[in-house]
């Protein structure tokens, strides 16, 4: 939870984007995005340079006018990187630099940059260094073609050049490296599995937070643990900050409001529109942590004028990771911050699985842990169960947390008659007897 203090100079990054023929307010809001981003990589943005096209160009991306217009603006702002919000193909970074002598990168890379600064635990380095390496390998050749000539001038036709050698060598290293990781990885996600199962075995409810990057979900898993955790809260809590990226683990917390269901809380890693593909599989086994929840409580930046975007955005990869049929309840928060000549109701305000509220100034937990409350007990029917004396734990869990409508004390056992959840209704099949 400390910000540490930096006392080296940050790098000057120049913003490059192109529109081809997209939405001038989505080119907007992502050319925003990727400000944030280069923050998040603890950059300084010098300038942005911006252009609408109707192609782009091969060789280097951007046209040979606009190229120039890049090299005087670095001169100018002395940058010293050059950050395109578009994917650039390895030939076009490499032709970009030849022009422009400084690094050039795209925002893949730039996200690949943030995901190793902040990652924390074992499994976050290594998922980040394979997407690094899975990132690096095709680029390989691209890297090494100057190298390549100079070895190719040696003479001999079928002796390979010194560059080809050291790119075989690069590129074999980088294997060895990949298959060194997925072993490490697979290690790692055992201890995970056990972890979860566990989990899984607790009786109790799983909540988790999910959706865009700096929408807020640290800042609902701070306030719940500080109203409703019990022990030292403020060890449990985690990083919220406004910065992309700002989690990239999981954690998990035990959530005991008075007066509601107690659950498993887990806040994890953000989404983000075009997260690089070798990210998404390097943090598939995180992402699909969500699968195992009861409920998806998705958590939006209704402040943020691309906000329906973000959640375009995160239901579609909802859905690719499998946890698309889970049920699922809308944060519209940050509310705090819309207007009120915009806004129409007073928050917090609930409709249906919504609600709109704002976590950062304490406003409509209280509503959300009583429409989590609701959705846990959406689908539940009336049953009548006999439990035997011996299993006092499932008596206590059923009246903890489920509906009682009457309770009789038989020869054989409790006879409940108790309203429960599709889950805990296959939980307690062998209890039922109407
Ligand atoms: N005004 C306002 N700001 C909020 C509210 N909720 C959170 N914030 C701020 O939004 C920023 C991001 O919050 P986080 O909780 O770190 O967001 P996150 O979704 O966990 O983000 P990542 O971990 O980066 O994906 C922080 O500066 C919070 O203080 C709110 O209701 N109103
Ligand atoms: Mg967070």
């Amino acid at each position: 939870m400390i910000d540490i203090i930096q006392n080296h100079e940050l790098l000057k990054a120049l913003l490059v984007g192109l529109n081809v023929n997209e939405d001038i307010q989505r080119f907007e809001a992502s050319m925003d995005e990727l400000k944030g981003l280069a923050k998040a990589a603890d950059m300084k943005v010098s300038g942005v340079i911006t252009q609408n096209a109707s192609a782009v160009t091969l060789s280097t991306f951007v046209g040979s006018g606009k190229v120039e217009e890049i090299k005087n603006r670095i001169a100018y702002d002395e940058a010293d990187i050059v950050i395109f919000n578009q994917t650039l193909t390895p030939m076009q970074i490499r032709n970009l630099e030849k022009e422009l002598k400084i690094e050039v990168i795209d925002r893949t890379a730039l996200i690949l940059r943030i995901f190793a600064d902040r990652a924390r635990t074992r499994e976050a380095r290594l998922q980040v260094e394979s997407a690094r390496l899975q990132y690096l390998l095709p680029r390989l050749s691209h890297m090494h073609t100057g190298l390549t000539r100079q070895g190719g001038a040696s003479g001999s036709k079928s002796s390979k050049g010194a560059g080809e050698k050291k790119l075989e060598l690069d590129r074999r290293h980088i294997e060895h490296r990949l298959a060194e990781l997925r072993r490490e990885l697979k290690d790692v996600e055992k201890e995970r599995t056990t972890q979860r199962n566990k989990r899984l075995s607790s009786p109790l409810p799983k909540v988790a937070l999910v959706g865009y990057t700096n929408a807020g979900k640290s800042t609902i898993m701070n306030h719940l643990i500080d109203n409703y955790c019990q022990g030292d809260t403020q060890e449990k809590k985690v990083l919220e900050k406004d910065m992309l990226f700002a989690t990239l683990d999981t954690t998990v917390r035990k959530i005991t409001p008075s007066g509601h269901r107690s659950f498993l809380l887990s806040d994890t890693v953000g989404f983000i529109d075009d997260l690089p593909t070798t990210l998404v599989k390097a943090f598939r086994s995180t992402l699909e942590e969500s699968c195992y929840a009861d409920i998806i409580v998705e958590v939006v930046d209704f402040s943020n004028p691309d906000y329906s975007n973000h959640i375009f955005v995160a239901d579609n990869t909802l859905r690719e990771i499998g946890a698309g049929e889970i049920p699922r309840i809308y944060v519209y928060n940050k509310s705090d911050m819309i207007t009120e000549e915009i806004s129409l109701v007073r928050i917090p305000y609930v409709r249906d699985n919504n609600i709109y509220m704002a976590a950062g100034k304490d406003i409509g937990l209280e509503e959300l842990l009583s429409l989590i409350d609701k959705v846990l007990q959406q689908g539940a029917k009336e049953y009548t169960l006999l439990i035997p004396y011996s299993n006092g734990n499932d008596i206590a869990y059923i009246n903890n947390n489920c509906q009682v409508l009457s309770t009789e004390y038989l020869e054989e056992g409790t006879k409940l008659v108790t309203s429960l959840s599709k889950k805990d209704a296959a939980k307690f099949k062998e209890y039922i007897v109407d």
